[in-house]
């Protein structure tokens, strides 16, 4: 028997060991036991598996394997989100064909993710480029097409003009691509968008029932953005036209002083015949298109806009003519793409207004001393103290408002909208999602386009001539093995000059018609891989009905915050669509979620390649060895904050282990009760901390416990026993290997979870009270069912008694148990 703790040896034997014997493997049900599902999520097969990929995978094992020995029936699978951008940009980058790129990363990682000694079960393995999986992606929008739910329009997207491809909103940063950080403009395509919006009520209020870190749901909240408000027509003097608009504070409609519209309105084309300076008006439109959103409503940015001459607008509730702007602080897709300008009650519209010196009409006094609440005064105090008092975007008394002076601004908000018919409005700021892109590496969208019967006015949708969906029977639609896959400097998608994959047979008349060559944004595969986990292997299905029932929704969800928008919320609309469908019994996928942090380098900076300053786990497990990485990524700190990568916080951990291993136990050792104690608080603490994720204070119970087996001396093999199952969790292989050592047969990760003795966790001590003549002196802590002999012995000893004492006659002595000794001189 070896001497020293030889991880490398050992991990290789419980890998082997642990997949022949298949004590991963996963059943639907197994009797007595209840299901749950833990996920984590799936890597992108980019590159390396990273130290930020292990922080998500190897403490979520340990709850993972906490959930087993307690007697669950886990499911924690793993897979690929194989599809998209970041794998074809780096096979683009080498050269490589992004299939074979892919593929040979899945390799690499699949033994990465190996050493890991998780609980993945692999026969689950799911990996969204292979066919059998795309499959089902295709086979869900269409679903969602057939539901009225995907789309085809030409929309204004993001452009990355160094991908070559849209971005969705979400995918926007500061402006930027997230991808590859160049600026992103907009440009006018043909695209298919999901309607999301359709959910934003469901997104929004499903929020409530699911167990969410809070951040996480503001963020969701804020991306739907709900504003209650109403639509407000004004009519344009001398037309039959009108402009409407979305306002959030219809009180302020008298101190509406001109509208703006966006330069995309379509009414500036209607009102083109009237307006004097239309050069100039176009000239302006044609710069602000040339804008990004960000660019345009940034409020640090001085405002810019033009005058609309020769036309005015009636304000409806004082019949005052005003003025028309265009402007591109107002978005053509948020509302109706006009706003009234209030200029006294909004900042954006005080600093345009201040500029180009249009009137400012007060119509709300803050009439401080009213605000009910003292907070809520010292807060409006301070702003209008902050403003100089030129504009005011809080509550007030309204005034130069006709009959509704003097009334609360709140109040007069739906009286005021009453009286100019206006319509209440519930505005979110959510966007449908564009998936389409015009890239090589994803899942082709199943859609056929046939010319004839879209000049014959015929298609499966009525605003969509000409648009067919692939029979279901045809699925999956397969992406062709093309040589040239760079995405084109047209804007279209490389299968576009692919004859063989482009030609198809319209499903409708027969005729010659073609495919359509987008492919899908990679978040629609990852928006529903956790359906698949269930049922991996189903061809006649995206998975069978019984099965989903069994695992589904997931139990608890462990993954990076950077998801927190984008990933989670699609999952969530995917989720609701298919419950919305019938095809799921639940509408929300993810019960439970939590973030791990972000690990940064030695010297707190983040981790990138550029900078050299990257951890790489490979090197460390040889090093050190899997368990240590686990044991050191459990411990470094608590998992929701992440931290500095620390070289000989590692150091300590394998030399914790390297302790462990070398413990010795005998069978029939007697230990000493404190020992005994402590194991079950230890039992007890590290159950409860890992069930809380609370991992780095469960490494510390391990290690106090520890530090009194070797001060003790004594072990017997029992409570050696115990100890290794509570280590097993986070140090898997060396659990293991002692575990065997120690004689057992089966694995130890078959184990259920030690049960601790609640009467031993209690301190056996009490604090004594010592009074004298009934009032208390002194306390003292002492062993619980002390006798009055033994008592009176330590009392009488203390130097602070025999002071009282000093002199004094001992009457009686009065001795309640476990409570406490009264001295009556
Ligand atoms: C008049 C007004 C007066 C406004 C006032 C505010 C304060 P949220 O809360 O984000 O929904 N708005 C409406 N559509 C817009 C667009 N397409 N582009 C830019 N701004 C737009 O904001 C709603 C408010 O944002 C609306 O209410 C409108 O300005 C502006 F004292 O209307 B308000
Ligand atoms: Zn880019
Ligand atoms: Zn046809």
């Amino acid at each position: 028997m070896s001497k020293v703790f030889n991880h490398q040896k050992i991990e290789k034997k419980w890998q082997k060991k642990w997949e022949k014997q298949k004590i991963y493997q996963v059943k639907d049900s197994v009797k007595n036991k209840k299901n749950f599902y833990h996920l984590v999520m799936f890597p992108y097969p980019s590159g390396d598996l990273h130290i930020g990929h292990w922080y998500n995978f190897a403490p979520a094992d340990v709850y993972a394997r906490l959930k087993r020995a307690q007697g669950f029936n886990v499911l924690s699978p793993i897979g690929f989100d194989s599809f998209g951008l970041p794998a074809e940009n780096a096979a683009i980058k080498r050269k490589i064909h992004p299939k074979d790129w892919t593929y040979k990363n899945i390799g690499t990682m699949t033994g990465q993710l190996k050493s890991i000694g998780a609980v993945y079960d692999w026969s689950r393995k799911i990996i969204t480029s292979d066919p059998e999986y795309y499959k089902w992606t295709q086979w869900i929008f269409l679903q969602l097409f057939k539901n009225g739910l995907a789309y085809k329009k030409k929309a204004a997207a993001n452009w990355c003009p160094s991908c070559h491809t849209v971005l969705a909103n979400e995918q926007v940063i500061d402006g930027e691509c997230e991808r590859c950080g160049h600026e992103v403009v907009q440009r006018e395509i043909e695209q298919w968008l999901f309607k999301i919006t359709d959910y934003a009520e469901k997104l929004l209020s499903g929020l409530d029932k699911i167990d969410w870190p809070e951040k996480t749901k503001i963020m969701q909240r804020n991306w739907i953005g709900k504003s209650e408000g109403a639509e407000i027509e004004f009519t344009i003097k001398d037309t039959e036209l009108n402009i409407k608009a979305f306002t959030t504070r219809p009180d302020t409609l008298f101190g509406a002083t001109y509208l703006v519209l966006s330069p995309e309105h379509p009414l500036i084309k209607s009102l083109e015949y009237r307006i004097k300076n239309l050069g100039e008006v176009k000239k302006y439109i044609a710069k602000a298109k040339r804008k990004t959103e960000l660019q345009r409503t940034d409020l640090a940015k001085e405002k810019t806009g033009v005058e609309l001459k020769g036309v005015k607008a009636i304000n409806p509730a004082n019949k005052k003519e005003i003025p028309i702007w265009v402007a591109d602080y107002v978005l053509a897709t948020y509302g109706t793409g006009a706003i009234m300008a209030v200029p006294a009650h909004d900042s954006r519209d005080f600093a345009f207004a201040k500029k180009f010196k249009v009137p400012i009409m007060k119509v709300i006094n803050p009439v401080l001393m009213r605000v009910p609440n003292p907070a809520a005064r010292a807060d409006a105090a301070v702003s209008e103290l902050a403003i100089g008092g030129d504009f005011w975007e809080g509550e007030g008394e309204m005034i130069n408002s006709a009959k509704f002076n003097g009334m609360p601004s709140e109040k007069a908000r739906w009286l005021i909208t009453k009286f100019v018919a206006g319509k209440r409005k519930i505005q979110y700021r959510l966007r449908d999602w564009i998936v389409s892109r015009q890239r090589y590496w994803g899942a082709p969208i199943p859609m056929i386009y046939c010319e004839r019967c879209a000049r014959e006015k015929r298609g499966e949708r009525k605003e969509m001539p000409g648009w067919y969906a692939v029979l279901e029977k045809d699925l999956p639609v397969l992406l062709p093995n093309v040589k040239n896959y760079l995405p084109t400097e047209e804007g279209k998608s490389p299968l576009a000059h692919s004859e063989k994959f482009i030609n198809a047979k319209c499903p409708k008349c027969g005729g010659p018609a073609k495919r359509e060559t987008d492919t899908m944004d990679t978040f629609v595969c990852s928006s529903w891989y956790y359906l698949r986990y269930v049922d991996p292997k189903n061809s006649e299905k995206f998975a069978d009905a019984e099965k989903i029932k069994k695992w589904l929704p997931v139990d608890i969800y462990i993954g990076g915050a950077e998801h927190t928008v984008l990933h989670l919320l699609y999952s969530r609309f995917f989720t609701k669509a298919l419950c919305d469908f019938g095809y799921l019994n639940f509408d929300e996928p993810f019960l439970k979620l939590r973030h791990q942090g972000i690990i940064l380098s030695q010297d707190n900076q983040k981790m990138s390649k550029s900078r050299g300053n990257v951890v790489n786990p490979d090197d460390i497990v040889n090093k050190f060895g899997a368990d240590a990485v686990r044991l050191y990524l459990c411990f470094m700190g608590p998992y929701d904050q992440g931290g500095p990568w620390n070289p000989t916080g590692i150091l300590g951990v394998r030399r914790f282990l390297d302790r462990v291993f070398k413990l010795k136990s005998q069978p029939d050792a007697k230990e000493n009760s404190a020992l005994k104690r402590l194991l079950h608080q230890t039992i007890k603490k590290v159950g409860d901390d890992i069930e809380i994720l609370h991992f780095n204070t469960a490494v510390s119970a391990l290690m106090v416990f520890l530090n009194e087996i070797e001060k003790s001396g004594v072990l017997s093999s029992e409570s050696y026993g115990i100890f290794l199952k509570i280590l097993s969790p986070f140090a898997p292989y060396l659990a293991e290997e002692l575990w065997e050592k120690l004689g057992h047969k089966t694995s130890i990760h078959l184990e259920p979870w030690p049960k601790y003795d609640i009467k031993l966790i209690q301190e056996d001590k009490f604090e004594l009270v010592i009074q004298i003549n009934g009032r208390v002196r002194d306390k003292i802590s002492v062993e619980t069912d002390i006798s009055q002999e033994e008592a009176e012995k330590i009392v009488f000893s203390r130097e602070k008694i025999k002071n009282w004492l000093k002199g004094k006659k001992v009457k009686k002595i009065i001795f309640v148990p476990n409570r406490l000794i009264n001295i009556v001189i």
